[in-house]
């Protein structure tokens, strides 16, 4: 069942509910606190705050990967909408509220006389205003947003679409899945398209391990405090009693999975105590939290990745220091 709201008649806004059977955050996180290493998952980190510590990231100068891939897509956004042949809608997984999706929406509208977008991200606040304010800018354009989990919103068969097709994964998110997620998500995504549709994939290149930390880790510390929001959210929502002070965020290239690995590190042995829902967990002085894996690939890697769950490879666009790529990938015949 989804809840359907025509917000205006170039914006409507889909609910998609949870699969039953998957797991609620306060579930993730007694598992993940039970859990030998500890772990939570990344998707977690954007509540309002985290969001908001979020975008200050994407301003930091030593997190590259947003200006690389935005300086893609300015210089090489009006080739990207005609590769494909248009008219095209988009689907976007990640409401891209900003610039990034702006000039692609710009670019489209410069060579077709409307275009439906249609982004799927877990935040309906988020949806709401992006949409909003995307219908706004363009009298073209109409928005049918889908506030879910991406594997809800694709495994629900609710996404509509009607024309040629250009699916997104931008800023390099594919990167927060394990390997054989990644490889889930972009076969379900494959299945709700037709042969001919195209996936623009957005992802951080492999490179030196001093680049890599230092975007993970950055001077003024906003990383950190994004990091550590998730446990600051937890207190929160379900009334814990996380000492912030006592965790240091750490984040450490391990070379041989290609991924920037996220940890909240413990100082000092400590008890903390999760009341409404009935958790308690002891941290080791020195032990560690998993908060976030950001994978790295290599450009044959992108292509293999889309190669196994359905894609043949079209194109791909790098920034002049080669450090992020955009490939465009298309769902093969049957
Ligand atoms: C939004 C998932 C692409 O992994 O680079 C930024 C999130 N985490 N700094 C990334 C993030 C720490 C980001 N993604």
């Amino acid at each position: 069942m989804t809840i359907n709201i025509a917000v205006s008649d170039r914006f409507e806004l889909i609910e998609v509910p949870r699969r039953s059977g998957a797991a609620s955050f306060a579930a993730d996180v007694a598992r993940g606190l039970g859990s030998k290493p500890k772990r939570l998952s990344s998707k977690y980190f954007y509540d309002e705050v985290g969001s908001a510590l979020f975008d200050a990231i994407t301003h930091l100068p030593e997190y590259y990967l947003t200006r690389a891939e935005t300086e893609i897509l300015s210089e090489w956004g009006w080739q990207i909408v005609r590769v494909l042949n248009e008219p095209l809608d988009f689907l976007e997984l990640g409401s891209g509220s900003a610039v990034k999706t702006r000039l692609l929406i710009g670019e489209a509208l410069r060579v077709q006389s409307r275009l439906r977008y249609s982004p799927i991200d877990i935040s309906t606040d988020a949806l709401r205003a992006s949409s909003m304010s995307l219908v706004e800018s363009y009298p073209a354009l109409s928005v049918r947003a889908y506030a879910g989990d991406y594997f809800d919103v694709l495994g629900s068969h609710a996404v509509r679409l009607e024309r040629k097709t250009l699916a997104m994964l931008m800023g390099s998110n594919i990167g927060n899945y394990e390997p054989h997620e990644a490889a889930r998500l972009l076969s379900l995504l494959g299945k709700g398209l037709r042969p001919g549709d195209g996936l623009l994939l957005g992802a951080d290149l492999k490179k030196d391990r001093e680049t890599l930390e230092r975007a993970y880790d950055d001077l003024a510390g906003v990383t950190s405090a994004f990091d550590l929001n998730l446990l600051a959210r937890i207190n929160r929502e379900f009334g814990a009693d996380f000492d912030l002070r006592n965790f240091r965020h750490v984040a450490s290239y391990d070379e041989a999975r290609g991924s920037v690995d996220s940890f909240l590190e413990a100082r000092e042995r400590a008890t903390v105590s999760l009341p409404s829902i009935g958790v308690r967990a002891t941290f080791e002085a020195g032990e560690r939290l998993h908060t976030e894996s950001s994978y790295k690939f290599t450009d044959a890697e992108i292509v293999a990745l889309g190669r196994a769950a359905g894609f043949g490879h079209k194109a791909a666009w790098h920034d002049h220091e080669r450090r992020f790529a955009v490939h465009l990938l298309v769902r093969d015949s049957a």
